[in-house]
This record gives C-alpha cells, sequence and structure tokens, in this order.
C-alpha cells in the first residue's frame, strides 16, 4: 500500500486544467516538477497520477490510483463493476446524443430499430436500445462520429455534445438523449491505507465544498419584515434565511442567504418589486 494518497486526473484534454484548478481549490498545493505524469502535493501526503482519461477507472479499479476524475461517459461505458462514484464535480458538462442528418424522419427511440448507428459509446449505446426494445446495428468508430453519416457508414450517430457545434456544421440534429454526464470523483474496492484514511476524507470533503460553492451565492438584502415570507420563496434554492433587525427601523430587516442555485437579473428584480432594497450577491469561495 502507497504512503501516499493518489489521484489519477486526465492529462491535458477536456478535463485535465478544470481537474488540477479543483484540487488546487480544495486548498492542495500542487508542485509541477519534470516528471508529468506524477505531481506531488506540497501540503498533504498526496500525488496525482496524469494518464490518459480512459486508463482512469482501470488504475482505480487496480488500486493504483485511490481516486480518479473521469467523465461519467468514461465509466459508463466501462461498466461500473466495484467502480463508485463518489461525487459529481459540476464541470466537463456533456450529453450522449443521438443525432441525425436534419430532416431525418425521428418519431421516438421505436424509429432507431434496424438503423446504423455510428458511435465511440457502443456499449452505453447497446445498454440504451436494450431498455427501449429497439434493435439496431452499432458501428463502433475511435473517433469524427459525426461524419459517419456523410460516408453512408452509418445513418444516425451516438455522440457527446456541449454546444452542438459540432453536429451543427456537420448538418445533424440531436433528437434523443442518452445520458447525461459530467466530470466525476470515482473510488475502487481496495481499501485505503489506515494512515491515509483522514487524508481521503478531507479529499472528498473539500471537494464536495469546492463543487457545492461553484454556482452557490452568498444573498444580501435589506427588506420589510412583512416581505419575508415573499423573499423566501423567490431565493432560489436557499434554506431558511438568516434574518437579523436593522438598527433603528423596527419594520425592516437585514436578509442573508446561500443560494444554490443562479441568482439571475430576475431574480434580483422580483426581490426589488417584493421590496427589498440594497441587494448584494457575493460569490462563495468555500463552504463546508
Ligand atoms: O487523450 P485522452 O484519451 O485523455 O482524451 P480524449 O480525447 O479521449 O477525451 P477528451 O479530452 O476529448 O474528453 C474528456 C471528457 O470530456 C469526455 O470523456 C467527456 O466526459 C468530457 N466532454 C465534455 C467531452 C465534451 N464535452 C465534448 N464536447 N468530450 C468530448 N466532446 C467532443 C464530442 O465527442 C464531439 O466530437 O466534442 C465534440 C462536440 O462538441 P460540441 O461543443 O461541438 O458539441
Ligand atoms: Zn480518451
Amino acid at each position: 500500500m502507497s504512503e501516499r494518497l493518489r489521484i489519477a486526473v486526465q492529462k491535458g484534454g477536456r478535463l485535465g486544467t478544470k481537474s488540477l484548478e479543483l484540487v488546487e481549490s480544495a486548498g492542495f498545493r500542487i508542485l509541477r516538477g519534470a516528471n508529468e505524469l506524477l505531481y506531488r502535493i506540497e501540503n498533504a501526503p498526496i500525488d496525482l497520477l496524469c494518464v490518459r482519461d480512459d486508463d482512469i477507472p482501470t488504475f482505480v479499479d487496480d488500486g493504483v490510483a485511490d481516486f480518479g476524475i473521469v467523465g461519467r461517459n468514461v465509466l459508463e461505458e466501462r461498466g461500473a463493476g466495484e467502480l463508485t462514484e463518489v461525487m459529481p464535480l459540476g464541470f466537463g458538462r456533456c450529453t450522449l446524443k443521438i443525432a441525425a442528418p436534419a430532416g431525418w424522419p425521428y418519431r421516438g427511440v421505436q424509429s432507431l430499430q434496424g438503423a446504423r448507428i455510428a458511435t465511440t459509446y457502443p456499449r452505453t449505446l447497446a445498454r440504451f436500445l436494450e431498455r427501449n426494445g429497439v434493435e439496431a446495428e452499432i458501428v463502433t468508430m475511435r473517433g469524427a462520429v459525426e461524419v459517419a453519416p456523410r460516408l453512408k457508414l452509418a445513418q444516425v450517430i451516438c455522440d457527446l455534445v456541449s454546444t452542438g457545434a459540432t453536429l451543427e456544421a456537420n448538418g445533424l440534429v440531436a433528437v434523443d438523449t442518452v445520458m447525461n454526464s459530467e466530470a466525476v470523483l470515482i473510488r475502487g474496492a481496495s481499501k485505503i491505507n489506515a494512515a491515509l484514511a483522514h487524508v481521503a476524507a478531507s479529499v472528498v470533503q473539500r471537494f464536495r465544498g469546492v463543487a457545492a460553492s461553484q454556482g452557490s451565492k452568498y444573498v444580501m438584502m435589506n427588506a420589510p419584515r412583512s416581505a419575508l415570507p415573499e423573499i423566501s420563496r423567490i431565493l432560489p434554492g436557499a434554506g431558511a434565511p438568516t434574518v437579523t433587525p436593522l438598527a433603528g427601523n423596527d419594520d425592516a430587516v437585514a436578509v442573508h442567504a446561500v443560494c444554490q442555485e443562479s441568482v439571475f437579473w430576475e431574480t434580483l428584480e422580483k426581490l426589488r418589486g417584493a421590496g427589498a432594497s440594497a441587494i448584494l450577491v457575493l460569490p462563495i469561495e468555500k463552504m463546508m
């Protein structure tokens, strides 16, 4: 068993930078030495193993790494086995979609019966088709799935979509969703060295804190006491707000709340409409 906790992260790619940012936001200082495969954490007994995303589940499963950060789509395609998703991390969001050439007659999953579907996610797609009682031919490709319909390799594709620009550039339209994905923290069945158990617990707790604080906002305002029920109703994803009296004014209170969802301008306008004034929306750096 290793003396240091190991977390496998993608080297480069779409998740690499964000994964390192998460680690740093959690207060772990990364020492970027000459070894690009292994980064040491300066202030905790943790090493980051920087590898291809496809290898991360295997490393975690084999106990070479204690945790991994990988797209849920990669985990799903592999078949989770003994691996578990500890928590979603809130970045690398994308959707595995079925897409067809514009004008292709799609009327629900049954339209895929007998079709040829190109994908880099054959197992996930097969499970989706099976769940829906559809039989189709799966053409497995290593990449560039979006060109398959033009090359007549397949009629339809199943691929990850984030902005939708790739589909649009290839004259394809998303017609169905197979799964939603984002970066997730994964853990295997292997035991963590007892001496490192507290480090593992702290990684999980701090990552949870960072993931939760992203998108959360601290909202403060003044309001007439009578407007409190209406204001509580408007605040998105807030628990019970903290209410404190304002000096020298018996009818007015200060309201403080942590909102777990985005606070849009529309929300502020509604709060104003309900009688709130001096509304402040602040970012939250850490939450525990
Ligand atoms: O080299 P390595 O094997 O490590 O990396 P990789 O090339 O296999 O993976 P990489 O870095 O491309 O993606 C890593 C993870 O990012 C994926 O497993 C997903 O969980 C996540 N992710 C988020 C995406 C996308 N968004 C995404 N848009 N992965 C791929 N794409 C591709 C998609 O396949 C399509 O080709 O981007 C294109 C579509 O993008 P839009 O923006 O045009 O819709
Ligand atoms: Zn890969």
